[in-house]
C-alpha cells in the first residue's frame, strides 16, 4: 500500500499463519490460548489487565506503550511479559519482530493511531478489552449475565445504582468497565458473579463487533442519552452515535431507552436484537405501558408486570429521593433507567425503594460543599461536557457559573444561550476560553463575565472562588459545572472538584451546609 508506515522486511506476519480460524475458536477461558502471539497496546488499567490475563492463559504477550507507570512495568517483569516503551509514531522493531496474530488495544488509543493504521494494513485483528473479557467470561462457573450501560452522561451513576439494586436483592453483582474496574478483572474474580453491570465508553464500544464470535449478547442494555462529546476522538457526531448504538446489539431481554431522547429509541429500533427482547422507555413524564416514569411525584414501573395496561407499581417517591439528595432531574432519570434494568433481572419494587434510600452519589456529582450567607456552593466537576452542564444548570434558578477547561471540539453556543436567564454571572477558567467568551458576548452582552487568568494550577480555584463570592447574592448557587474536560489545568475532574471544595472551605468557612438542609437538586 502506498504510504505504508512499515518498513518492508522479514518481520511481517506470515500469511500462512492460520490466524482467523484460531481466533474464531478462542471463545472461552478453556480454549487453547497458549503461544498465541499478542501485542497489547497501552499499559494503563486496561493494558495491565489484558497482559496479566493473557500471560495467565499462556499466550506470548508483548506490551507496547508510549508511557508506563514504573510499578506496572515492574509487575509485568514479574509476570514475564515483555514491555516496549517508545514513541509510537511508527511500529517499534520489537513489535515487528513479535509478529502479532492479535492486537488488544486500550480504549485511549485514537482510532487513527499509527499502530492501529499499521495493524489494519497488515490485516492483524484488533480487539478491545471488552471483547476479550466477553470471550473469557466462563472462567469461573456459569458465566454471569451482562447488563450494559452507556450514554453521554450518567453512566457511572446508573451503573452504581443498578449494581446496588441487584445486590440488595441478593445477587452477586459487579460494577465494572469504564467505571474503573476492568471487566477482565471482574471475569477472573475467583468467587464468580451472577451479573456484571458494565459501563461502556464510546471508545470501548467503537472496538466491539456487532456479529461473530466476539460479539456481546447482553441480558439488558441502555444508552441513557446522546449529545456531542469526544468528537475529536471519533471524528464526527455520527460516528460517535454509531459507536453508542452498538450497546443494544444482540440484547436478549430488555433494551432500555430514554423517552426524552429520540436518538436512543432509534438506536433500539435499528438494533439487531435477540428474538423476544423488549424495548422499555424511561422518562420523567407519565409512563405508558412498557415504560417506567413518574405520576404525581411517584416513580412507577409500568413495564415489568403482567397487567401493565391497567396498572403501575410504585418504586419510590420524589420526596423520598430528595431526602437522599437524589432529586435533581437528571439523577431521577438515571434512577428510572437503573430501575428498569434491575426490574428486568427480577429485583422487587420494595428492594429498589430500600436500595435507593441508602444510596449516595459519588463526590463531584452535584455535591453540596457549603452554604454560607444563603449562597450554596456546589461541585459538579463531573459535568465534563455541555450536556452534563446543561442538566446541572437546569436544577437551579439563579447561578454563578464556573465554566471552562478543554472543550474537546464541542460547540458551547447553545448551552450558553439556553441558560442565560438563570445566570447571575459567569466565571471562565481553563484554556479554551475564546468560544465561551464569544458565546457570552453574543447571547448575554450584559452579563458579568470574569476570566480567571491563573496559569498556576494551584491558584485557579482560589481566584475563581474569591471572585464568585464577590458577585454572588443571597439565594444564588455558585456552581462548578465546567462543560469541559479538566486536563488543561488539573490531573482530572476529581482534582478539579477537590481544589474547588478546598478553596470554598478556605474562603467561605469550614462549615459544610451551615444554614440550610435543603438538597442541591430541587426540581425533579
Ligand atoms: N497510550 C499510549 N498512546 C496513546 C494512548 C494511550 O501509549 O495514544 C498508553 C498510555 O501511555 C498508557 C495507557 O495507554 O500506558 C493508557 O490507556 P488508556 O488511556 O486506554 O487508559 P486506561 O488506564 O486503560 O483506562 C481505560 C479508560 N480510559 C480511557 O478510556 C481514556 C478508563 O476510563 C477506564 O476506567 C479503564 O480503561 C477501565 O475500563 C476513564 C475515562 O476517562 C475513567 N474514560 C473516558 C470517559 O469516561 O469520558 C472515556
Amino acid at each position: 500500500m502506498a504510504g505504508s508506515l512499515v518498513p518492508q522486511g522479514p518481520a511481517q506476519p506470515d500469511p500462512a499463519d492460520p490466524v482467523p480460524d484460531r481466533l474464531d475458536a478462542l471463545t472461552g477461558w478453556h480454549a487453547d490460548w497458549t503461544g498465541l502471539r499478542v501485542a497489547v497496546l497501552g499499559l494503563g488499567v486496561t493494558g495491565f489487565a489484558a497482559a496479566d490475563t493473557l500471560a495467565e492463559l499462556g499466550a506470548d504477550v508483548l506490551v507496547v506503550a508510549g508511557a508506563a507507570a514504573d510499578e506496572r512495568a515492574m509487575l509485568l517483569d514479574v509476570l514475564g511479559v515483555a514491555l516496549v516503551q517508545a514513541e509510537l509514531d511508527t511500529p517499534p522493531a520489537e513489535l515487528l519482530a513479535h509478529r502479532p496474530e492479535l492486537i488488544i488495544v486500550s480504549p485511549g488509543f485514537h482510532p487513527d493511531h499509527p499502530l492501529l493504521l499499521w495493524a489494519a494494513e497488515q490485516g492483524i485483528p484488533v480487539w478491545g478489552d471488552i471483547e476479550l473479557a466477553w470471550r473469557l467470561r466462563d472462567k469461573v462457573g456459569a458465566p454471569a449475565e451482562w447488563i450494559l450501560v452507556t450514554g453521554t452522561n450518567g453512566k457511572t451513576t446508573t451503573v452504581q445504582l443498578t449494581a446496588t439494586m441487584l445486590a440488595a436483592a441478593g445477587f452477586r453483582a459487579a460494577p465494572c468497565g469504564n467505571i474503573g474496574v476492568p471487566v477482565l478483572d471482574a471475569v477472573r474474580d475467583p468467587q464468580g458473579w451472577d451479573v456484571l453491570v458494565v459501563e461502556l465508553s464510546s471508545y470501548q464500544l467503537h472496538h466491539l463487533p456487532r456479529t461473530g464470535p466476539g460479539a456481546l449478547a447482553p441480558w439488558a442494555s441502555v444508552c441513557l442519552n446522546v449529545a456531542d462529546d469526544h468528537l475529536d476522538w471519533h471524528g464526527s457526531a455520527a460516528l460517535y452515535r454509531d459507536a453508542k448504538a452498538k450497546v443494544y446489539a444482540n440484547t436478549k431481554v430488555v433494551c432500555v431507552y430514554n423517552k426524552a431522547d429520540d436518538a436512543t429509541l432509534k438506536m433500539v429500533e435499528e438494533a439487531d436484537v435477540r428474538e423476544g427482547a423488549r424495548a422499555i422507555g424511561f422518562g420523567l413524564g407519565v409512563p405508558g405501558p412498557s415504560d417506567v416514569g413518574i405520576v404525581d411525584g411517584i416513580l412507577c414501573d409500568r413495564a415489568f408486570l403482567e397487567d401493565r395496561f391497567d396498572r403501575a407499581v410504585e418504586l419510590t417517591t420524589v420526596t423520598a429521593l430528595a431526602a437522599a439528595g437524589l432529586d435533581a432531574p437528571h439523577v431521577v432519570a438515571n434512577i428510572l433507567a437503573a430501575s428498569a434494568l434491575a426490574r428486568s433481572f427480577g429485583v422487587p419494587p420494595e428492594t429498589i425503594r430500600a436500595a435507593l434510600a441508602a444510596f449516595r452519589l459519588d463526590a463531584h456529582r452535584i455535591e453540596l460543599i457549603a452554604t454560607a450567607g444563603r449562597i450554596r456552593w456546589i461541585d459538579d466537576s463531573k459535568a465534563t461536557n455541555a450536556h452534563a452542564a446543561d442538566a446541572s444548570l437546569r436544577a437551579f434558578d439563579s447561578v454563578v457559573w464556573l465554566v471552562g477547561g478543554l472543550l474537546k471540539g464541542v460547540d458551547v453556543d447553545d448551552l450558553v444561550s439556553r441558560h442565560v436567564s438563570r445566570l447571575r454571572a459567569a466565571i471562565i477558567i481553563g484554556v479554551d476560553r475564546v468560544a465561551l467568551r464569544e458565546a457570552f458576548a453574543r447571547h448575554a452582552p450584559e452579563l458579568t463575565v470574569i476570566e480567571i487568568d491563573a496559569v498556576e494550577t494551584g491558584q485557579v480555584m482560589p481566584n475563581a472562588v474569591r471572585v464568585a463570592a464577590e458577585v454572588a447574592e443571597a439565594g444564588d448557587v455558585v456552581l462548578l459545572a465546567p462543560a469541559a474536560a479538566s486536563m488543561d489545568q488539573f490531573a482530572d475532574y476529581a482534582e478539579r472538584g477537590r481544589m474547588f471544595a478546598l478553596a470554598v472551605r478556605e474562603y467561605v468557612g469550614g462549615e459544610p451546609d451551615d444554614e440550610s438542609t435543603e438538597d442541591p437538586g430541587t426540581r425533579a
